[in-house]
């Protein structure tokens, strides 16, 4: 069995029970094969540059399990991580060229991180470890590994949405992106569309020929690439929702709600995820349905994010002022229609509070897949459900297809979808949510896991190819 190599931008401590997100779907296979997980530390040093003899490697172990870290500098951490990774790749891979920096001194940065990342990694590694890399902060890694003589299996998985080709073409470096991508195995990305997406774009802009199914070939070299849509651990989230503290959340929000019914979002604060239209959608619900005054309430949560990056600013300025006008303009002495929380919500709380709430509203305007929308369903009661009304341009759209979708620009459409939603009968709430429930618990994050691994160990080794 090969040691498992998990590479990310930054890690997490697999011991602590409430990491969530990627530390549960590789915890399983890092500690079945004694893995190593490495990458930054989330430090900032003081000494101004990357160079390897001012970088030392911090390594622990936790369990079975080897945590590799390292520190950046103040000028790495502006460039690679806010400069190019959240400036320019975010906002192009979301659709948002608008939104984008293309500093070139950004893509030196990301670039140099990449490399520094390469050097200290292949120290690590012995001649069978099978490399998973993730995300869009760590596209050339694959690459200057190679070029250091690494020939191990290296697999890459893309949690963010691919754009359509001419979009992608927009970036200045595209092209040194796209062959870096082909130093890998395998490439997974979330959906079917983000797969069509990269195909396309790789064929009009490298010539690259299909070979049989998935396997495209370019740059003298294969690439395998597939769907693996993410998955939530199902059976975790029902026995958080079950447990003690899943149920007195329930119990509480139930009591402090009891003549109100509730809808719920949980986003990072992010410009992808639709906030603002989604406060307006929910003002159009109050203006058009006029039953819901004094009765429907939106908790709106909105964990803080990348808050050094300027667009992050202006959103939460917006958000700010959009609450408090729809709150002035309709609130009541004893009813305020928003409750917006700009804070970190701990993870033990999400599932009573999803359980306690009528409807989601998860209705981003690009994502890659979004898992809010899997824990809300997790989390329900299956005898009275609660109904999700989920935007068709979030990954997740295309296997929740029971769910209510909506187009997040439609503001009317919304609201009439959250209407319906409101007022669905149980009958059709209960089939609509075992539908999902099946979708999610069919493909969860063990799933996930082990699909792309067993595919990725299954590609010829690199010097074969
Ligand atoms: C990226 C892609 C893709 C949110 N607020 C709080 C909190 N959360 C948790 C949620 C959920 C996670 O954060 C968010 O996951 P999403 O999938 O919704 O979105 P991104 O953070 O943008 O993740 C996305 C994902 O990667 C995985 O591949 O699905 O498309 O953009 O688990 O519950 N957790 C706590 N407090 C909060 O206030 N504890």
């Amino acid at each position: 069995m090969s040691r498992l190599v998990v590479v990310s931008n930054r890690i997490a401590d697999p011991r602590k029970a409430a990491a969530g997100g990627l530390a549960v779907a590789v915890k399983e296979s890092l500690q079945r094969t004694g893995g190593l997980w490495f990458g930054w530390s989330g430090k900032i040093r003081d000494t101004p540059d990357s160079s390897p003899e001012h970088n030392d490697v911090q390594i622990q172990t936790a369990h079975n399990v080897t945590l590799a870290t390292v520190d950046l500098s103040q000028q790495d951490y502006d460039s690679y991580y806010l400069g190019y990774a959240n400036g320019v790749l975010w906002p192009v891979f979301h659709y948002r060229l608008d939104l984008a920096n293309f500093d070139t001194r950004f893509a030196a940065g990301y670039r140099r991180v990449n490399q520094m990342f390469a050097r200290k990694l292949k120290a690590l590694l012995k001649p069978d470890d099978v490399i998973w890399v993730h995300d869009y902060h760590l596209i050339p890694l694959a690459a200057e590994l190679r070029a250091m003589g690494c020939s191990n299996r290296i697999g890459f998985f893309l949690h963010i949405p691919v754009p359509p080709p001419l979009i992608m073409a927009a970036l200045p470096e595209h092209e040194w992106l796209m062959r870096s991508l082909f130093a890998y195995d395998l490439v997974g990305l979330q959906t079917e569309a983000d797969v069509t997406h990269f195909t396309h774009y790789v064929e009009a802009e490298a010539n690259a020929q299909p070979i049989g199914t998935n396997e495209l070939r370019a740059f003298n070299r294969t690439l395998r690439v597939g769907a693996y849509p993410i998955g939530i651990d199902v059976d975790e989230f029902e026995a958080l929702a079950n447990g003690k503290e899943g149920r007195d959340m329930f119990a509480r929000m139930r009591e402090e709600y009891s003549r109100r019914r509730l809808l719920l979002g949980v986003d990072r604060l992010d410009y992808s995820k639709g906030l603002p239209q989604r406060v307006h959608a929910f003002r159009e619900l109050l203006a058009n349905y006029p039953e819901n005054r004094n009765s429907a309430t939106l908790i709106q949560i909105a964990s803080p994010s990348r808050e050094n990056v300027d667009a992050y600013e202006v959103l939460r300025r917006q958000m700010d002022s959009l609450c408090g006008e729809i709150n002035g303009d309709y609130g009541e002495l004893d009813w305020m229609p928003v409750r917006y929380i700009h804070r970190n919500v701990a993870r033990k709380r999400l599932p009573g509070l999803y359980r306690a709430s009528r409807v989601a509203l998860v209705t981003p305007l690009r994502d890659g897949m979004n898992l809010v929308a899997k824990e809300f369903i997790a989390a329900q009661d299956p005898a009275d459900p609660g109904m999700l009304v989920l935007s068709r341009f979030a990954g997740v759209a295309e296997q929740l297809k029971e769910a209510l979708l909506v187009n997040p620009y439609d503001t009317q459409g919304t609201a009439h979808a959250i209407q319906k939603a409101l007022t669905m009968p149980l009958e059709e709430r209960v089939q609509r949510h075992a539908t999902l429930l099946k979708r999610i618990r069919d493909k969860d994050v063990h799933w996930w896991s082990s699909t792309f691994l067993k595919d990725l160990e299954a590609t010829p080794r690199s010097e074969e190819s």
